[in-house]
């Protein structure tokens, strides 16, 4: 059954058009009384012109297609609410902002950036994750990424980046993936990436699930309060699931045994009550400190550390409605960083200040003209009321004569600022026209070293190790040296242990002493949230299983809010000691790499028969080398010898300590005591 909350409905319910048990009409209503067969001359004849149906059917298809996002293509939407719980009215006017339990409708889409509509999920890859906010004074997008920070300083050089790391133009390989020369030539000559490598290259680019994502603005916003006075901005959603991570290896299976993983997560844990939950943070610099740091807050990559600024909680937003078409919301779905509301504007980062002409300008492509704000999904709350009129696709139908501004027949009216009309924030701007970068964006390494260093020595390792994967499917070694060379200018030994790794000799060319500085915040061990949330434990079941262990661990279970999903060899019920199991999913249509952690129940005689399954030692295995959770009952010893587990305290023996072990979301010592670096 779907959850659905009166606020998330709002204007889009009159749109909806509910198909099931309907008669089937033309796209003009009228009814039809067959659709199987076209029209034709006799039986084994010609078909006809004169067969409308068909022709308007087929014509529909022919155009079904619509061009998918340059980049972003491969996305999952939901809606859901922001409620703004700690007003902040001395910083903004922004109405959704300002009032203790102000509930506003929101729209999100997450996205992988690289790959195209029908990629997989679990790529290497940067997160989108777009808000559009359903104000009462206009739709506010924030469309912002997983990761605060950017590869490039300047939007002139994002058609070159996204090149690079797209297929390449020869043979279009390798779909959604870094991994290749372009891309990392391009960066190797783009030194302001550094940092965003870094990111890139450690696990917040496998994401356990959207759920279990951060969300920054990325850019210095602008706050605007009702005198007019301007703050700086940094916006960071926190997800209440916490920050955690795939593991690579797990990341590339379910490319194959699940491509939408990811989504079908998002989409599962809506439909179950699951609702994702994140707190919207702002960190807040008046003015006068502009120039007070030792990065600009005009560069993209750069962050604003959390020990600095601290990060402010104004809000939640919850995801609780699916959609309930993904062309008609959330393919449709025009986010642009233009839109804006008063109380809310933007700065003069150069990446930004290219946003603001691109994502209009997209939407002209991919939505076939003027008019896609009347698309349903893209629609605000605001009643909308102007004298553009006309375009491709028109919905409303205007019933003024006056068109134009200003007449006195009749038509529109301004709105004065103190009533809420929308003003530019009053910057004093000078200078010359110039093509130069602000010295104050020059240093590229010393944040790639703070997130480098304020991470664990485990998320360190990844770090190396992803780097060392990537760098080895590049085949020009003058590429992989020039990466190393930058990563060395951010730190000397991470670039050194990877060298000999992808053949590469590193005489590093300046390497300067610096002081180590670190960023606890950066950590994902400090965004630990509830260990619980959204995780899905896989029980192995055969003949003979006592039930009641099975009992416990489902309501243990429940109570954190996580769930167990039932595996057997075949569908159907299972006969177990105390009661029948029916199964969710066969051990041949999922793996280990579905679930966060196995349990395998009580019972000599089904212990007995999964021994005999190559597909359970095989998950066993395998959810041993991804850290997780095991559960083995003390007469599983049959079983587990003929696999690699090792009793550690990672492996238990009932449902009670195998919900105790749960907490720890993985069990990272493993990765050093059993794999050899
Ligand atoms: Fe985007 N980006 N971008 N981007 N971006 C698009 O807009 C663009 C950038 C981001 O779920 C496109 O509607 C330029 C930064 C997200 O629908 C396009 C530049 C950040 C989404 C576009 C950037 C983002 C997009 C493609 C450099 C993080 C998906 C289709 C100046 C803060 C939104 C579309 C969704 C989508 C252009 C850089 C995030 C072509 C020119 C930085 C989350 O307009």
């Amino acid at each position: 059954m779907k959850k659905s909350t009166k606020e998330n409905l709002h204007h889009l319910q009159e749109f909806s058009n509910d198909t099931d048990n309907a008669p089937l009409t033309t796209d003009l209503g009228v009814r039809l009384e067959h659709t199987d067969d076209s029209l034709r001359a006799g039986v084994r004849g010609p078909t006809l012109m004169d067969d409308h149906h068909l022709r308007e059917k087929i014509m529909r298809f022919d155009h079904e297609r619509i061009p998918e996002r340059v980049v972003h293509a491969r996305g999952s939407g939901a809606h859901g609410f922001f409620e703004c719980y700690a007003p902040i009215p001395q910083f903004t006017k922004a109405s959704f902002l300002s009032k203790k339990g102000k509930h506003t409708p929101v729209f999100v889409r997450f996205s992988t950036v690289a790959g195209s509509r029908g990629s997989a999920d679990t790529a290497r890859d940067v997160r989108g994750f777009a808000t559009k906010f359903y104000t009462d004074d206009g739709n506010f997008d924030l469309v912002g990424n997983n990761m605060p920070v950017f590869f490039i300083q300047d939007g002139i050089k994002f058609p070159d980046l996204v090149h690079s790391v797209k297929p390449e133009p020869h043979n279009e390989i390798p779909q959604a993936s870094s991994a290749h020369d372009t891309f990392w030539d391009f960066v190797s000559l783009t030194p302001e990436s550094t940092h965003m490598l870094m990111w890139l290259m450690s696990d917040r680019a496998i994401p356990r699930s959207f759920a279990h994502m951060e969300g920054f603005g990325v850019h210095t916003f602008r706050l605007i309060n009702a005198k007019g006075k301007s703050h700086f901005v940094k916006f960071h959603w926190k997800p209440k699931a916490g920050v955690h991570s795939l593991v690579w290896d797990e990341a590339l299976k379910l490319m194959g045994k699940d491509p939408d993983f990811h989504r079908r997560s998002l989409f599962e844990a809506i439909e179950e009550g699951n609702f994702p939950e994140w707190e919207l943070g702002v960190q807040i610099i008046p003015e006068k400190d502009e120039m007070k740091y030792d990065f600009d807050l005009l560069d993209p990559t750069k962050l604003v550390p959390e020990e600095l600024v601290p990060v402010q909680k104004i809000g939640r937003m919850v995801l609780n409605r699916n959609p309930d078409n993904f062309f008609a919301e959330t393919e449709q779905v025009a986010f642009c960083v233009s839109n804006l509301v008063p109380g809310i504007d933007v700065t003069n980062d150069p990446l930004m200040q290219a946003r603001l002409f691109s994502y209009l300008d997209t939407q002209l492509t991919r939505l076939g003209g003027p008019n896609f704000n009347e698309i349903p999904i893209n629609r605000p709350i605001a009643s909308v009321t102007n004298n553009q009129h006309d375009g491709f696709g028109r919905q409303k139908i205007p019933k003024s004569r006056v068109n134009y501004f200003p007449s006195s027949l009749g038509g529109v009216e301004l709105t004065p600022e103190e009533e809420g009309g929308h003003v530019h924030y009053h910057e004093l701007v000078e200078g010359h026209k110039t093509r130069e970068r602000s010295p104050t964006f020059n240093d590229h390494f010393s944040q790639a070293a703070l997130f480098y260093h304020s991470q664990s020595p485990k998320d360190q390792k990844h770090i190396r190790d992803a780097l060392t994967f990537e760098l080895s499917k590049v085949e020009a070694v003058h590429v992989r040296e020039q990466v190393l060379q930058n990563f060395a200018q951010a730190d000397e030994v991470l670039a050194k242990e990877v060298a000999p790794k992808v053949g590469v000799k590193l005489t590093v060319r300046a390497s300067k002493k610096k002081e180590q500085e670190v960023s606890p915040a950066l950590s994902a061990l400090h965004l630990q949230g509830n260990p619980y949330a959204g995780r899905n434990i896989g029980v192995l079941l055969a003949p003979g299983f006592e039930s009641a262990s099975v009992t416990e661990l489902q309501r243990l279970l429940k109570a954190k809010g996580a769930k167990a999903t039932m595996l057997g060899e075949f569908h159907g019920e299972i006969k177990g000691v105390g009661g029948n199991i029916k199964v969710d999913k066969t051990f041949k249509t999922t793996g280990s790499v579905h679930f966060d952690g196995l349990f395998v129940p009580a019972g000599k005689k089904a212990i007995d028969a999964l021994t005999k399954s190559a597909d359970v030692l095989l998950m066993l295995n395998e959810a041993f080398k991804h850290h997780k959770t095991i559960g083995l009952p003390k007469e599983a010893g049959p079983l587990l010898e003929l696999t690699m587990v090792e009793v550690d305290e990672g492996v238990a023996s009932n449902a009670k300590s195998f919900v105790e072990a749960l907490k720890q979301h993985r069990h990272w010592d493993r990765e050093t005591a059993h794999i050899p670096a």
